[in-house]
Order: structure tokens, then sequence, then C-alpha cells
């Protein structure tokens, strides 16, 4: 019987999941695998809507503050934003991406404009 199933906490501690493939062959009478959990995060975009009332310059502060823009790409962004409805700001982890909308959402009640941002898995 091989070790991970006699001490089933085995693989799980060493951040090995069960469907991982192994890299190197067994050796011995030890079946380890060894290739370390190491999935890629699920990426989120961040888009902006647009509406009829939020200042163009609002938006484009925006981009600068919260997107870390320089101000022609977040000219650039609000523009297309503008024309075509929706406008993408970034791609993110799930918790960056979050943090994004939340900051853009909060700013933009504070200042009273209907601006909308929402993410959107890749
Ligand atoms: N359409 C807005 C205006 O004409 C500008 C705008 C751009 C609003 C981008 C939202 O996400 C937006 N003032």
């Amino acid at each position: 019987m091989s070790f991970s199933k006699t001490h089933p906490w085995f693989l799980p501690l060493c951040g090995i999941e069960k469907n991982d493939t192994p890299l190197l062959a067994p050796q011995g009478n030890v079946s380890i695998k060894t290739r370390p959990a190491t999935k890629k995060p699920s990426m989120y975009k961040v888009l902006l809507l647009n509406d009829d009332y939020t200042p163009m310059d609002f938006v484009v502060q925006i981009l600068e503050i919260v997107f870390n823009k320089k101000r022609e790409d977040a000219t650039e962004i609000m523009l297309q934003v503008h024309k075509s409805g929706v406008g993408l700001c970034g791609v993110y982890t799930f918790e960056i991406a979050e943090t994004k909308v939340a900051q853009v959402l909060s700013a933009a009640r504070q200042a009273q404009h209907p601006l909308q941002c929402i993410m959107e898995k890749e």
C-alpha cells in the first residue's frame, strides 16, 4: 500500500492534488506525486459601461487613479466606452478585480455619478 493511502493527509499537506500527473517515476516502493499544485488563477476583465451623465473628466480620473493608466491611455479608453458602450480597464485576479470595481462604484456614488463598472470572467 502506498504511503499516501495509509496517510491520506500527506498529499494535501504537500499541496499536491489527487489528479496531478506525476513528473517523476516512483522510486523504490515509495509512490508520491511530486508536482506541486500551482494552478493558474482565473482572470477577470474589469469593464466600464457608458451612461449619458458621468462627466468624461471623471471617467478619465478613475482610469488614472484606480487602473493606473496614463492620461493618454485613460482618455482613449474613456472615448472607447463613450462610443461603443463598454471598455476594458484591465484584467486581474478575482479579488483585485472585485476591489477595483468596488473602488469605482464607491467614488462614483460619492460624486453622485451613475457610472457602472462590472467584472467578467475571461
Ligand atoms: N457618455 C458620457 C458623457 O457623454 C461619458 C462617459 C464615458 C460616461 C465613459 C461613462 O464609462 C463612461 N458625458
